[in-house]
């Protein structure tokens, strides 16, 4: 055990389709064998101190397979768990895949294809909730359009609404208990995204039926997408209760999405995420949708999933580090300005705070000349993570 050996209680996990990916890509074949369920879970205890294994529907089942398939495949992955004590965190359905989903699952223009997607969705949450995943993640992979002459996008989110708030009572009706996490993901596959950020979910929840069941699944990858500030959607998640689940990888900006490794490509963002999780003591499961480059084998494969985890909490203990970095201590006094007695002003409303503060007097050359040494705190911080 070394001082950067995860344990389950750290509750990170991944998917079958992370480190069971083949290698494929849009311009080339799979470089690595696939592996069956029950491998992915046997080589994931290989990894050592995974928490938990997540699957979308077909991740597990195959779409056609047949009864006795399904019975085979379900009890050789049911033995790998029990093998290696992993659990189930968190299900999914794939709604993308196949083409019957090709113009959108929920806010398909096809009713018929729309009943068939929550079909599907039931019967992917009956499977989550057969090896007791306590998350539920909608990523609208295919929700979107080419052309906005194809529909109207209100009407698109409408539908979208609709599908939820007859999940969320199908779960209650099953009393399966599912946080249901939303997934944004910007720019692909389709040609416009609906729902493209973290944001646009924590704007859309208030609008369901039961919004208390429904948070959201931020993904690093995709809000460096958008070119957006991946740690300030998390934080907007945590101050709105609603962070109910979180996609782990990395991104290089203005790419597609790549998937990389946890910090393998922005350390500093990963710092500051991590720093952001454990100052507000993020208490659900860390998934690394993430996979191995299409170089790596078997054996890189295993070396991607601990690095994943590694990077993590050796960022944990730089965390702790720079909280309690007497000179980063020091410069945050200098910057953060506290003025009790001006900040209560506004605390809350009343007419006489609102006649002091129209009554009071500001010195704005004073107030602009306050020096904020954040050249010197930004180096500082990148010190500590470079080690010096
Ligand atoms: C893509 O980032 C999506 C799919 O992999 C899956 O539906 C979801 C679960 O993490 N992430
Ligand atoms: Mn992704
Ligand atoms: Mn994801």
């Amino acid at each position: 055990m070394s001082e950067f050996s995860p344990t389950p209680k750290d509750k990170f996990t991944f998917g079958l389709w992370t480190v069971g990916n083949p290698g494929r890509d849009p311009f080339g074949k799979p470089t690595r064998g696939v592996m069956s369920p029950a491998e992915i879970v046997d080589l994931l205890g290989e990894v050592g101190g995974v928490h938990g294994v997540n699957f979308h529907d077909n991740d597990l089942v195959p779409i056609d397979a047949s009864e006795a398939e399904a019975g085979r495949i379900v009890g050789e992955f049911e033995a790998a768990l029990k093998r290696t004590k992993l659990k189930v965190a968190m299900a999914t359905t794939d709604l993308f895949g196949e083409p019957v989903f090709r113009d959108g699952a929920f806010t398909s223009n096809d009713a018929e294809v729309r009943a068939y997607a929550v079909q599907k969705a039931m019967r992917g949450m009956d499977l989550g909730a057969r090896f007791g995943a306590s998350v539920y993640v909608f990523w609208g992979g295919r929700e979107g359009c080419e052309s906005d002459a194809a529909k109207d996008p209100v009407e698109a989110e409408a539908r979208f609404r609709r599908a939820l708030d007859f999940l969320c009572e199908y779960s209650i009706e099953r009393g399966y208990g599912y946080k249901f996490a939303l997934e944004a993901k910007p720019n692909e596959p389709r040609g416009h995204m609906f729902f493209p950020t973290t944001g646009h979910y924590l704007a859309f929840i208030p609008t369901l039926k039961h919004p208390g069941m429904v948070g959201v699944n931020p993904e690093v990858a995709h809000e460096h997408m958008a070119g957006l500030n991946f740690t300030h959607a998390v934080a907007s998640a945590l101050a709105a209760d609603k962070l109910f689940h979180i996609d782990l990888n990395d991104q290089e900006f203005g790419r597609y999405d790549q998937d990389f490794r946890f910090g393998s490509a922005n350390l500093k963002h990963a710092f500051f995420l991590v720093k952001l999780l454990e100052d507000h003591k993020y208490a659900g499961f860390k998934h690394f949708d993430a996979h191995a480059y299409r170089t790596a084998d078997r054996a890189d494969v295993i070396e991607f999933a601990r690095g994943c985890m590694r990077t993590y909490l050796i960022l944990r203990k730089k965390a702790a580090q720079w909280n309690a970095d007497a000179e980063v201590k020091a410069l945050l006094r200098q910057c953060h300005r506290p003025g009790k007695d001006v900040d209560a002003l506004t605390e809350k409303f009343s007419r006489s705070k609102a006649e002091t503060l129209l009554g009071m007097g500001f010195d704005r050359a004073k107030l602009a000349g306050r020096p904020l040494p954040y050249e010197r705190l930004d180096q500082r911080t990148l010190e500590i993570l470079m080690g010096v």
